[in-house]
């Protein structure tokens, strides 16, 4: 009888922890990008459907294979070890078996491609189904709901355009500025078709929110052809890139906020407007707007004074930026940053990876985003040298060697950006399902 040594006695235990491990790791049944349940919309429901008719095939197709396999070993294996070569006689009077056994798979083969093509039909086709808005000063749109998603190292950005703009045909560079920015954090409304153009601005990225579709990618200078996405419940559904695009593309991640109509409808109104100051700010700004010089009185108009010399280059803050360009492409590879104007409306900044709200407290979380301003690179891996030697431009946001007080100043400006958007009148459930480690 063999006996086991104790190494491999070790051994034994350390193959069945692995093997439990890799069956425990698919299990995870409340994991943010699980593929095969939390599914919210129809999209993710056919390719579940499909998924399951599939994984049926393989599984009747290696239960017959290892059965044919037990058998043959069954019938023809000889015992002992004396035997000659001739006992094994080449095989070759079964050209009947060969047909079948060649047919048969072509066959399975053909009817997973047509259905295949048909969920892909499926999934790339969209359909009319405008809705109807209010924005800006009580105009009415009826809006075919469609999203602009671009990706860009190391975040996403979505642009809600309401006009009649042609999305489709156009390079993110020759499009109009859209009504809405935001980033990381695209709102939709529940139950309604959303088509996505997908692009990017620097590097390939891949667009996937598990829950609601699959994966997308973002290519520079195309927009995907109609990707669409819908939520059937109110709800937070989370996605990650998926296509390695550099340093940080593992802190690269989005939610997708799905909200009852009426709701969707306040936000829309929100994001149109641009951030709300004191009237003495805001007559400062105006002032400087149009080319006055005068000194910032008090801490807001400080706060706005430094936004624009350090921050504007960048960054857009509608109500702070009036009558400056921002030029990023000079100083970023992407060419664009986030849009800061309704920050505080989103519940994650720096590509998903940081709470805007404390989720246990509620309050605005001054001290991460001071932080941030400090030296962003303790909180996400950037790469601030330049692309080359005559390409003096970065990728993420850089340090700007901020005093305290400018920080101080510029989180107090952040903050009056906003308040995160609610699902039934509460936006607890919404900070605190950000999906932050
Ligand atoms: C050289 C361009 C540049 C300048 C100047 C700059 N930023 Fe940024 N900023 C970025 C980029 C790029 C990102 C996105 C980084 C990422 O998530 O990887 C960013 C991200 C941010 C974010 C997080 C936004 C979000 O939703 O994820 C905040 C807040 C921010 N910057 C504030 C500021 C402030 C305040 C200043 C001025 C003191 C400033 N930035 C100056 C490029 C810049
Ligand atoms: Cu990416």
């Amino acid at each position: 009888m063999t006996r086991f040594t104790p190494s491999m006695r070790k051994g034994v235990k350390f193959l069945a922890l692995l093997t439990a491990m890799f069956v425990f790791a698919a299990c995870a049944g409340d994991a943010e990008l699980d593929t095969r349940s939390n599914l919210a919309g129809p999209e993710a429901q056919s390719i579940e459907s499909f998924m399951r008719v599939l994984l049926w095939i393989t599984y009747i197709v290696f239960a017959f294979v290892l059965a044919i396999t037990v058998e043959a070993w069954r019938r023809f294996r000889i015992k002992g070890d004396d035997y000659e070569d001739d006992e094994f006689p080449a095989q070759i009077d079964h050209s009947k078996w060969e047909i079948v056994w060649t047919i048969v798979p072509a066959l399975i083969l053909v009817g997973v491609f047509v259905f295949t093509l048909g969920l892909h039909n499926q999934l790339n086709s969209s359909e009319e189904n405008p809705i109807s808005l209010v924005v800006g000063d009580g105009a009415n749109v009826e809006w075919e709901p469609e999203i602009v998603v671009v990706g860009q190292q190391w975040w996403w950005e979505y642009q809600y355009h309401f006009g009649d703009v042609e999305l489709t045909a156009q390079r993110i560079e020759t499009l109009p500025d859209a009504d809405i920015t935001t980033a990381t954090q695209m709102v939709i409304p529940v139950g309604t078709e959303i088509e996505l153009e997908i692009t990017s601005r620097d590097v390939i990225h891949s667009h996937w929110i598990p829950s609601l579709n699959g994966k997308r990618d973002a290519v520079p200078g195309r927009q995907s052809a109609p990707w669409k996405i819908q939520a059937d419940e109110p709800g937070v559904f989370f996605g990650q890139c998926t296509e390695f695009c550099g340093l940080s593309h593992s802190r690269m991640r989005m939610q997708v906020i799905a909200l009852p109509m009426a709701e969707f409808q306040e936000w829309v109104t929100a994001q149109m407007e641009g951030v709300e100051l004191s009237p003495e700010t805001a007559a400062y700004v105006a002032d400087l707007a149009a080319g006055g010089t005068t000194a910032p009185e008090g801490t807001e108009q400080r706060a706005v004074d430094t936004f624009r010399t350090k921050c504007a280059s960048c960054h857009v803050l509608d109500g702070v930026t009036n009558g400056i360009v921002s030029r990023p492409e000079e100083q970023l590879v992407s060419g664009a940053a986030p849009n800061l104007t309704h920050f505080g409306t989103r519940t994650t900044f720096a590509g998903g990876i940081v709470n805007v709200w404390d989720p246990d407290t509620g309050d605005f979380n001054r001290n991460q985003l001071g932080q941030w301003l400090r030296d962003p690179s303790s909180i996400k891996a950037n790469f601030t040298e330049p692309v080359s030697e005559d390409d003096a431009r970065l990728r993420g946001m850089p340090n700007l060697g901020l005093t305290a007080q400018e920080v101080d100043d510029l989180v107090g400006l952040l903050e009056m950006t906003g308040a995160p958007p609610t699902v039934d009148g509460d936006s607890e459930f919404l900070i605190s399902e950000t999906g932050v480690e």
